[in-house]
């Protein structure tokens, strides 16, 4: 079904390997160790709060509809969000979820009221040692009874406890995690909440935004069917994010190896830091090319990653200039490889250059210098 080929397929080999891949589930895997630590601390918390528990939902597929993930959750027709730069499409109306949040109408429609729903998520992207197409979400959840209220305060305060309610949940999270790590609290902007936060953590000394989350908006809980005045929050964690900072895994690819020397390190249960063993030696090569009329970066990073899959360690942009008098406009990008389980040999990095440096030409429609 993800090979099928429709015009709008954009999914590249190496990310429709992924699907269904399901990390998460994995009981050894740093991420689903996070995860199963996030979902009893929440239950706990609900506990303590006489709340109801979290149903937790982990196995939904990560094909979604359009309207699912976009229409459900008020993201505009033409937002940046639904291009096929940023989005990998199946067909016009199937794509592979771009966030968890995907899953929000559809589960509240079905009569949940509070649940962590996670899953592996798809996003064209930049490449570097914190960016990857395919990462892993936690949705939460909470509806809010009206019980839960004085009967005579107004929509804007219940709103209000709501909003403090989750940010006090998510930083006791965040000091359950990481204890005495330094974090902050961000207004931030989501179509599906109102009003939207994300809350950051400083790792290796620089700030890592771990999750987004806010009170949902009127209009997503009008599009879930549930009544006018329903109210909740919800929350979407980057399990990654979370998991390179807990175990300081340095590189997001490193949670797909097969290496025995990273697999052997974790175990059920068991948050442990990881021991970096000694590296494969990296490589790398420089590109530059003159820009086409319609150029968006995530292509380049995409060409890249169809060509060279989990060899490629960071693309970056190290000179850009317009030509004075031609007005045209020029890029030079360096290309890093390294394999995580293995070293590479110049023959197999010199042919992929060679094939993204096509590409690149056939593609993009640049003019490589
Ligand atoms: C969202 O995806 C929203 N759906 C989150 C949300 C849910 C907001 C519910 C409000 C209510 P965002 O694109 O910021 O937001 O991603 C959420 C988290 O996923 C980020 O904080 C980050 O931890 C993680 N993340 C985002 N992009 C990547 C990536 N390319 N690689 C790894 N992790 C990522
Ligand atoms: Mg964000």
């Amino acid at each position: 079904m993800i090979a099928q080929k429709h015009p709008m397929n954009n999914i590249s080999v190496n990310v429709a390997a992924k699907v269904g891949t399901s990390l998460h589930r994995y009981s050894h895997s740093p991420l689903c160790i996070v995860k199963r630590n996030i979902e009893s601390f929440c239950n706990q918390v609900a506990l303590e709060r006489g709340e109801t528990p979290f149903t937790i939902v982990d196995d939904l597929s990560p094909i979604v509809t359009t309207k699912q993930c976009f229409d459900d959750l008020r993201v505009p027709p033409d937002h940046v969000s639904r291009s096929s730069s940023d989005t990998y499409y199946l067909s016009d109306t199937l794509l592979l979820r771009a966030h968890t949040s995907a899953h929000q109408c559809s589960l509240m429609a079905s009569g949940e009221t509070s649940f962590l729903c996670s899953g592996d998520v798809y996003r064209r992207d930049e490449v570097d040692a914190s960016h990857y197409p395919v990462f892993h979400q936690m949705e939460g959840v909470r509806l809010y009874p009206d019980s839960a209220f004085p009967p005579d305060m107004p929509v804007d305060e219940r709103k209000a406890v709501i909003a403090a309610d989750l940010k006090d949940i998510l930083s006791r999270l965040a000091v359950h995690l990481f204890g005495d790590v330094e974090v902050r609290w961000a207004n931030d902007y989501f179509p599906f909440t109102e009003p939207s936060y994300e809350l950051e953590v400083k790792f290796n000394d620089t700030w890592l935004e771990v999750l987004g989350c806010g009170v949902i908006h009127d209009d997503v809980i009008h599009n879930a069917g549930l009544p006018a005045g329903q109210l909740g929050y919800a929350f979407g964690l980057g399990l990654e994010r979370l998991a390179m900072v807990l175990f300081g895994i340095p590189d997001i690819r490193l949670f797909w190896s097969q290496d025995p020397r990273y697999l052997d390190q974790f175990q059920e249960g068991n948050i442990t830091k990881f021991v970096p063993y000694s590296k494969y030696p990296m490589c790398y090569k420089d590109v530059s090319f003159w820009l086409p009329e319609d150029y968006h970066v995530n292509d380049l990073h995409e060409v890249v990653r169809a060509q060279a899959g989990d060899l490629v360690e960071k693309v970056e942009m190290f000179d850009e200039f317009t030509h004075p008098k031609t007005g045209r406009s020029s890029q030079a990008w360096r290309i890093t490889y390294r394999h995580m389980d293995r070293s590479l040999t110049n023959e197999e990095v010199d042919l992929i250059q060679v094939n993204i440096r096509e590409e690149l030409t056939t593609q993009l429609k640049v003019e490589l210098r």
